[in-house]
């Protein structure tokens, strides 16, 4: 028999209308402003609209376009009658597509002009897709099904389908260091677990609250940020469609005003530097907290964060996996340079090799429970006999817990370096290169010698590249070697324009090793 009745839509929007919130901002995006009437409106049509063409429960359809309201019209519209949206990056190659697809077996893809003009050359190549919904900023697309004409004329009423909290809702991928991206299967019931996880409980999230999240909707982050928190609070989500740049950010941050802003740590990095470059200190006065995850956010970004805007920046770590934030700071008890304690409604233990607990303040393996956690990866046993283990999911970062019960990020799993023996963290040492004042990014690797010894190099974006030279990598060596223990200093500096990142903002400390 099926469990009691859930179904996300309904939860995250249709309630929003019932409850009076009809004609609240849900969306405003450049300059369109949508009411919670008109998200639901044009998510029923949607629903219909797939329902014409014999989408059924459990169908998928990949969606790739840029933040904006139809974007959450086709995740919502194809959630309320059971069929499973699965939001891709919209800045991909033609053979990344390819594989989305076809691993995915999509039968309807959701996508936008531009993108769909790059890569309509390959459709023979894509196995499993039926129908193509093409959003255009012009007139109608007629090569294929254009996105206006599909809804138009729909009813803007839908009969939600007959789901319960445990089926498959969406899907996101989660691409690894290695290998090929990941299909995280989610639950109906997943995101309204990680709202009342980390929305509710520690960003306090209200119905008076505007929500702005640099980071995109296809990446876990950000679809929680800036769709399912404030939709799940009845607040209102300010979007940006472009690229996040330290203009664009401030431009909205000025002229949105939001309360709660969301990024990671190489752009509230930019935008430490922006402020610095230009002289002018935008206008944060309406941002109530600052939220980063993505990446351990450096110690030194926090403090000048806090000296220029008086905010608060909240460092966390979640995983596509876990859909959302596990461990957070929260406001007032900011411990700079820790990823703070759990977020209640998760669990979390660090163990060695065999599983076992390990002593405070001893470096292991961190693995959580909680409800929002994913039912597995699609077709993949081997990944998933590896990362879920029974209700526990290995998370693949090494922390230690202090006495205080919080939490010391040390690097991804397979990021650490055994240095003479001693296992070093990579992240200890990029965060006291960037307390210097000359250090904009950098990323810790591990190199081996002529003797096949490991030691740790340091790869340095300058924030004056014309600084570059002997002298300052000498001083920076020193500058280590003063502040930790000394067999932790960078052997080796190289000085680089650009750390090579994912486009969520992850840098690819596996592209910097040697071959
Ligand atoms: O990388 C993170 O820290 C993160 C946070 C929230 C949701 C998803 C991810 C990957």
């Amino acid at each position: 028999g099926l469990e009691k009745h859930y179904n996300a839509a309904v939860h995250f929007v249709d309630r929003n209308v019932k409850n009076g919130n009809h004609n609240k901002t849900a969306i405003i995006c450049g300059d369109e402003e949508l009411t919670y009437q008109q998200v639901q409106s044009l998510m029923n049509q949607f629903g219909n609209a797939l329902k014409s063409i014999h989408v059924e429960i459990e169908n998928r359809i990949l969606i790739s376009t840029a933040d904006c309201p139809e974007f959450v019209a086709s995740f919502f519209g194809a959630l309320k009658i059971g069929a499973v949206p699965i939001p891709v990056n919209n800045k991909i190659q033609p053979q990344d597509y390819e594989y989305f697809l076809n691993h995915s077996r999509a039968k309807v893809f959701v996508v936008h002009k531009d993108i769909w003009e790059e890569i309509k050359e390959y459709k023979s190549r894509f196995l499993f897709l039926k129908h193509v919904i093409v959003l255009s900023d012009e007139t109608p697309y007629t090569e294929e099904i254009d996105f206006y004409e599909f809804i138009n004329n729909r009813s803007p009423e839908l009969e939600t389908a007959y789901t319960s909290s445990e089926d498959t809702a969406f899907w996101l991928y989660s691409s690894g260091s290695t290998g090929k991206p990941k299909g995280v299967i989610h639950r109906q019931g997943s995101m309204e677990a990680a709202f009342k996880n980390y929305a509710s409980n520690i960003l306090n999230i209200r119905e008076t609250d505007r929500t702005f999240s640099a980071s995109k909707l296809y990446f876990a982050y950000g679809l929680g940020n800036g769709l399912y928190f404030p939709f799940g609070a009845g607040a209102t989500s300010i979007m940006l469609k472009d690229k996040p740049t330290p203009e664009n950010v401030f431009k909205v941050l000025e002229e949105q005003r939001p309360t709660i802003f969301f990024g990671v740590p190489t752009l509230y990095g930019a935008m430490i530097n922006y402020v610095k470059k230009t002289g002018r200190l935008p206008d944060l006065s309406s941002v109530r907290v600052c939220v980063s995850a993505g990446e351990a956010l450096p110690a030194s970004y926090i403090e000048k964060w806090k000296d220029l805007f008086g905010i608060d920046i909240l460092d966390g770590i979640g995983s596509t996996e876990a859909l959302h934030i596990f461990l957070s700071n929260r406001s007032g008890e900011v411990q700079p340079g820790s990823t703070g304690r759990i977020v209640p409604g998760y669990q979390a233990k660090i163990v060695d090799e065999e599983g076992k607990e390990v002593e405070k303040n001893e470096i292991g393996d961190l693995v959580i429970k909680g409800d929002s956690i994913a039912t597995a990866y699609w077709n993949n046993l081997e990944e998933n006999y590896h990362k879920f283990r029974g209700e526990w999911m290995f998370t693949g970062d090494k922390y230690y817990e202090d006495e205080e019960g919080c939490f010391w990020y040390c690097g991804r799993s397979d990021d650490m370096l055994k240095v003479g023996g001693i296992w070093v963290s990579p992240v200890e040492i990029e965060s006291t290169l960037l307390e210097h004042q000359s250090v904009l990014e950098v990323a810790v690797v591990g190199e081996k010698d002529q003797d096949g010894l490991l030691y740790p190099k340091a790869n340095i974006v300058l924030v004056d590249s014309g600084e570059a030279c002997d002298d300052l990598c000498e001083e920076l060596k020193q500058f280590v070697k003063q502040k930790l223990a000394p067999y932790k200093y960078p052997r080796k500096i190289q000085f680089i324009t650009d750390l090579p990142k994912t486009t969520t903002g992850k840098i690819q400390r596996f592209k910097l090793r040697q071959p």
